[in-house]
């Protein structure tokens, strides 16, 4: 009997804790369209590397009740931190730090009952949970996707107390997983928000213009609650568009929209159109580009025309601060390089960045490759790593799907062939399908293999199949010796479909001057001529759609030991971490010139 009570009194107690526990959401399309204020700002913080703060349950803003009453913990006139910002580049102490924060703060506002009221974090790496009001209202991972929290029950008008414990350590079953080439940069990196919406309100949106046809646009609607017979209103003014769409009884609705005089986007002409959607109670306006974008045979179609994508990548990083990239300032900043450099598509490796980034470089003519942390290393056969993939995917896709600029969804970087990972990343490709139609899917393959009695480049990998586009990352005359010239060297690598060189390059520290052929000199004149000699192969494939050289900018990584050369930074962008460029950037932007 006694046990049979033990036993009810810990389920009761485990349901009690489920029940305060509300799971983060998807966040809702367009956050910076809506009703918000930015909890960004200096933040107080606790460093726990031996998660102390449970005991003392630091996430209530607990008051002393009695002279004999103490507390041996505070959050003010401690350690503060700016939010948005990773904690490593603004503490020296914390420069190598992989464990947990406490952050905290108060913030005041004024409810009304009739709305909704949403926690909104544009991203926190890696993990966290967050307390409002010393009660747990929800908890994330994945450091690089939003997510949101509905606390319209626990928030309240007036003071607010809001902690979030966030822990950046590396795990097996995490993606990314235990090692990369990046920093981990740990906190919360990007813009926090208090979000309000009214009771019904649209959820989701997806909106773009038809994969092959000029003139017409697909519109899909989802509110809030399954409502039937609910009007949602599309205008576009410029293309004199304005119709009325009724909810089905799931809430959705959606039309295909004919459209005359449209001029859609593309890098030359990055043109965006606004769109407004209103229901009797919300509306949510933005501006759309709409463009045609497939794969025909070898070549990959822009608004009808074959377009070659002269790319380029780059990590969230600003490297002059060695810090996380997070401001519409760090976008211009990033994105404006790239344009001096000549490039049209930008890899965003290997994360989803922050939405300044993306709707910037839309702005600015680039077209996009995004894709979640499955680099190396995942570990395929966990269940439970894939639907963490699956949820990071579906976020990261939610977020971003209405940019136009967004041409490839990238599936995996660098992974071996298996049965775990085929089932596991076809997984990952069916979400895509079953989200959206209109990007091309791609992934970066490595294991690409040199025949010596054809000379030839090749790529034995069936994941292949079900790709639009076909990325190698290859790093000639750096990890890999030359065999022969590089002019004499063939490539036959899925010669049906388009073949992009995702990944390659070489390091040299900058303003290093040596001999052009002797890699070790790590100099500026060998990665310029490393670049010469992979372009000089890369020309003659035949079914070449781009290149992106790896990479943009010097970054940091704990992976790169020489302590002369790369002293914690990885040394293989065109332009260094003071921001020069080197020899290299000019051989690419001729090319770009050219091409
Ligand atoms: C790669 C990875 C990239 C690394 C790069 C390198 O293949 O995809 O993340 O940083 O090589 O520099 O070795």
């Amino acid at each position: 009997m006694k046990k049979k009570l033990v036993y009810l009194f810990l389920l009761l107690w485990v349901c009690c804790n489920q029940v305060q526990i509300a799971r983060a959401q998807f966040a809702m399309t367009n956050v910076y369209g809506r009703k918000y204020v930015l909890l960004n700002g200096k933040w107080d913080v606790i460093i726990d590397p031996y998660l102390h703060g449970h005991k003392d349950s630091i996430y209530k803003d607990k008051p002393l009740k009695s002279k004999s009453d103490f507390k041996e913990y505070a959050f003010e006139g401690g350690v503060r931190l700016n939010v948005p910002g990773d904690w490593n580049s603004q503490y020296p102490e914390l420069k190598y730090y992989e464990g947990t924060v406490w952050y905290a703060r108060h913030f005041s506002i004024k409810r009304n009952s009739d709305e909704n009221v949403f926690l909104y974090f544009g991203a926190v790496n890696y993990q966290c949970t967050v307390y409002l009001n010393g009660t747990k209202v929800g908890g994330h991972e994945g450091g690089f996707t939003p997510f949101q929290i509905n606390v319209t029950d626990c928030i309240v008008s007036g003071d607010n107390f809001l902690v979030l414990e966030v822990n950046n350590y590396r795990n097996k079953d995490a993606i990314p997983a235990l090692l990369y080439d990046w920093w981990n940069y740990g906190g919360i990196t990007r813009d926090v928000m208090i979000v309000k919406t009214p009771q019904l309100y649209i959820d989701h949106y997806f909106i773009q213009l038809d994969k092959y046809k000029p003139d017409l646009i697909h519109v899909k609607v989802q509110l809030s609650e399954k409502r039937i017979n609910e009007n949602i209103r599309i205008t576009i003014p410029a293309l004199n568009v304005l119709r009325q769409l009724s909810t089905d009884s799931t809430g959705m609705a959606q039309a295909s929209i004919k459209v005359k005089r449209l001029q859609r986007w593309s890098p030359q002409t990055p043109q965006l159109y606004q769109v407004q959607l209103a229901t009797r109670s919300d509306t949510i306006k933005e501006e759309l580009g709409f463009r045609n974008l497939y794969v025909k045979g070898k070549q990959i179609y822009l608004n009808g025309n074959p377009v070659f994508m002269k790319g380029i990548s780059f990590h969230e990083e600003i490297a002059q601060r060695q810090g996380r990239a997070f401001s519409q300032q760090d976008a211009v900043t990033l994105l404006s390089e790239a344009k001096a450099l000549g490039a049209n598509l930008i890899r965003l490796a290997h994360y989803p960045q922050n939405e300044y980034i993306v709707r910037l470089a839309e702005k600015m003519g680039f077209m996009l490759w995004e894709e979640i942390p499955l680099w190396q290393n995942i570990d395929f056969t966990n269940k439970a790593t894939l639907q963490k993939a699956l949820t990071m995917h579906t976020e990261m896709i939610m977020r971003d799907r209405n940019r136009c600029a967004l041409t490839f969804w990238g599936i995996a970087n660098e992974t071996s062939p298996s049965k775990s990972r085929n089932s596991f990343l076809k997984e990952i490709i069916n979400n895509c399908q079953k989200m959206d139609t209109t990007r091309l899917l791609t992934a970066a393959f490595d294991k690409v293999k040199w025949n010596g009695d054809t000379q030839t480049f090749e790529l034995e990998d069936t994941l292949t199949e079900y790709l639009d586009v076909i990325s190698i990352n290859k790093y000639m005359g750096w990890y890999h010796p030359w065999p022969i010239k590089p002019s004499e060297i063939s490539w036959n690598i899925c010669p049906d479909k388009p073949l992009f060189i995702s990944e390659f390059g070489g390091e040299a520290l900058y303003g290093q001057s040596g001999d052009a052929t002797v890699a070790s000199s790590w100099s500026e004149e060998y990665q310029e001529q490393l670049y010469k000699d992979n372009l000089e192969m890369f020309i003659s494939i035949p079914n070449l759609t781009g290149i992106a050289p790896w990479i943009l900018f010097d970054f940091r990584s704990p992976y790169r030991f020489h302590p002369l050369n790369q002293n914690g930074w990885n040394r293989k962008g065109l332009i260094s971490d003071q921001g020069y460029r080197k020899k290299a950037w000019y051989v690419i932007n001729e090319f770009y010139k050219r091409h």
